[in-house]
């Protein structure tokens, strides 16, 4: 076989995501005497980058990727003892990891794995990576670079951290600082001094080679060293210690305090009961429901922490209550974390006292899971007492309560990673929904105990994995897609109540809303990813609207600008989507079937004053937009 050939099968091996043929053709590239090295980046880095690029246009997706980058790694699990090593150059260490309080992994690893096809040595640190340890392994291993990833606006604050650090420590100018993930753009980046960003795998790869060409040979010596920590002791000086204010304790301590002065009258005609169900059934109504995600977050008042908030019923309906009075929202989505099966089932669960919880260690075999009884001490019963007692508490207030559950699929990626089930998906697929089978058993048994037993007005369900980006519709239909239509919906209707989703993807398959005959679909609407498939409420409500009511549209993370200029902002824009959302019913003769509301949870520790800038815009402003445009 000539060597072009060689490296051909390489790379179509990877495509292929067949393992076999890559060790194969690997051990062939040897046989024949091929240089190692060029068999790996002319053969299975190619093959990887060939997919990654598909992935970037919307030609493949995750799984795709996941087992790609399998068949690379067992090809160079051959190749790579027989790389010649050139005594003079070291080998170029690069750590990577998820920022602290943040369990994404998916984009990481494959970052980490188009930066192993590059040729770098990845050193990864996980998820849910302490700041401290970015650090102390960089210097262990005298990094040549840093790479940090993290998907959530609450978390990335951590990527500065780490960087003073360095700083601190007369690292900084030793090693080159890579940042990403969906929140980080270039702007915050060069803000906190990173080195540089990408937006997606590929475009990573080529950032960091670029970068880690202007690194020193010497740049790990002690003068180095010493140069650096001179250079950076006055800016850190300068910087000061931050002193954390929470301003969401201390507007919700005013609120509280203050509430008769500081909360506006408002006049309203309608019931927050008769006014959701109104527009649920698409009648006339005084104004729009509100109701953000503003979940967490409504601790404030009670006040408790995010974990009291989670895992005690008594707690939990004392945060719906406050949230729904003080919030002024016309239901309380319960959201509290996506945890509560996974630690049913065994795996570990991170509480952090003032954020959300996140399922850190997973389950090792599919053979061990089994359903669990629901009964005191679990999180689901704990889950269903909090929701019964929360209904109670948003009846006295006038409200309908809406309880929060996973779907089985988010259950099962919480129990054994989500990595691992979705290429699982592809390889094994009969365990995969074996396990999925025992998932959705028990959120059968959930939803029947929040029917018989909670009785809250809807249940909503969280189906993020029908994502344009993640799965394939078809692939999805075949795992929790077909659960979804043959359990969960039946389930619904056996009941008589709507089928309510949550999804907080940016690009979900829209057709299958359909096929579960959802009544009320939740969103998050991203103007950055139109050309993947995001879509705001014109289409939604052209395409769907008669069937399904919609919400969601407004990003979580805007509110985390409590600045004058940002409360503003807020007030104008809440009107300006109502306007909109109203011209788009009346033109599609509707009367109010959409929720003005959020894509997903509002970080739990954002300031009130944002979440009531949107709230009290609706209840202020909301009846006389209604009736300008419906007469
Ligand atoms: Co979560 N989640 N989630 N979630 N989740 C997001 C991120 C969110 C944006 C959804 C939303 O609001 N619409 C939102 C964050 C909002 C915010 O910023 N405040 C969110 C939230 C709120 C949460 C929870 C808090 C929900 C809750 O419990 N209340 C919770 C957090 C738990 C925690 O971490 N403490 C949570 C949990 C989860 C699951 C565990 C269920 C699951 C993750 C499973 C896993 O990763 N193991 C999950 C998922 C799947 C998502 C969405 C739907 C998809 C993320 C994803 O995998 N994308 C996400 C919504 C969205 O992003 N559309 C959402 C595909 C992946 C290939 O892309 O990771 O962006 P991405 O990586 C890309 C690029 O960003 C880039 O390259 C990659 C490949 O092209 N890149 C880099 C990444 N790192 C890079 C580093 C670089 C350079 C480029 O240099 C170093």
């Amino acid at each position: 076989m000539v060597k072009e050939d060689i490296f051909n099968a390489l790379a179509d091996a990877v495509v292929e995501g067949d393992d076999d043929l890559a060790e194969e053709y690997a051990q062939k590239a040897l046989d024949d005497g091929v240089d190692a090295y060029a068999a790996i980046v002319d053969g299975l880095a190619k093959g990887m980058k060939i997919v990654s690029d598909m992935y970037e246009r919307g030609e493949a997706f995750v799984p795709s990727l996941l087992l790609a980058a399998d068949a690379m790694y067992a090809g160079m699990d051959i190749l790579t003892p027989y790389i010649k090593v050139d005594g003079t150059a070291s080998p170029k260490n690069v750590i990577i990891g998820t920022i602290e309080g943040d369990v994404h992994d998916i984009g990481k690893n494959l970052v980490k794995t188009m930066m192993t096809a590059a040729g770098f040595n990845m050193i990864d640190l996980g998820v849910d990576v302490p700041l401290d340890k970015f650090v102390e392994t960089a210097k262990e291993k005298k990094a040549t670079a840093i790479s940090m990833s993290t998907l959530m606006t609450t978390t990335m604050g951590g990527m500065e951290t780490v960087i003073e650090q360095l700083q601190e420590k007369g690292l900084r100018d030793s090693l080159v600082v890579m940042v990403g993930g969906a929140p980080i753009s270039r702007e915050y980046a060069e803000s906190i001094g990173a080195d540089g960003t990408a937006l997606d795998a590929s475009a990573a790869v080529e950032t960091l080679s670029s970068l880690v060409s202007g690194i020193s040979e010497n740049a790990w010596s002690d003068s180095s060293l010493t140069e650096s920590k001179m250079k950076y002791k006055e800016s850190l000086a300068q910087k000061g210690t931050k002193e954390k204010i929470d301003i969401g304790l201390v507007t919700a301590e005013k609120v509280l305090a203050e509430f008769d002065s500081v909360v506006p009258k408002f006049t309203e005609k309608m019931s927050k009961t008769e006014r959701f169900t109104s527009a649920f059934q698409d009648k006339k109504v005084d104004r729009l429901p509100v109701a953000p995600l503003a979940c967490g977050v409504s601790r404030k008042f009670v006040p408790c922490s995010y974990k009291d908030y989670s895992t005690k019923a008594e707690k939990y309906a004392a945060c719906v209550e406050a949230g729904i009075k003080y919030f002024n929202m016309d239901t309380f989505v319960g959201l509290t974390d996506l945890c509560v099966d996974a630690a049913d089932f065994g795996a570990t669960v991170r509480y952090p006292e003032e954020d959300t919880p996140a399922a850190t260690g997973h389950l090792e075999d599919y053979e061990k899971l089994e359903v669990p009884e629901i009964k005191e001490g679990t999180r689901a019963y704990n889950l269903i007492q909090g929701n019964k007692l929360a209904t109670e508490k948003a009846h006295a207030l006038g409200a309908p309560m809406t309880a929060l559950i996973e779907g089985p699929m988010v259950a099962l990626t919480q129990i054994m990673g989500a990595t691992r089930i979705l290429s699982d998906l592809r390889t094994n697929p009969d365990v995969v929904l074996k396990a999925l089978d025992k998932t959705a058993t028990y959120v059968e048994e959930i939803m029947k105990g929040m029917f018989e037993e909670a009785q809250p007005d809807n249940l909503c369900m969280v189906t993020l994995w029908t994502n344009n980006v993640i799965l394939s519709a078809e692939e999805y239909m075949k795992s929790e897609g077909q659960i979804m239509q043959k359990r969960i919906a039946p389930l619904y209707k056996k009941y008589n109540k709507p089928t309510v989703i949550h999804n907080c993807s940016d690009v979900p398959h829209w057709d299958l809303i359909k096929k579960w005959d959802t009544k009320y679909y939740s969103y998050t609407f991203y103007p950055d990813e139109v050309n993947k498939g995001s879509k705001d409420h014109q289409y939604l409500i052209n395409k769907y609207g008669k069937e399904t009511m919609f919400g969601g549209e407004v990003s979580p993370i805007v509110f985390l600008d409590n600045s004058p200029e940002g409360i503003e902002k807020m007030k104008a824009e809440t009107v300006a989507l109502q306007e909109s959302v109203l011209n788009t019913l009346k033109e599609n003769g509707m009367q109010s079937k959409y929720m003005i509301s959020t894509g997903c949870e509002v970080p739990p520790g954002a300031p009130c004053d944002s979440i009531t800038a949107q709230t009290y815009t609706v209840a202020q402003k909301g009846p006389e937009i209604y009736r300008k445009i419906m007469g």
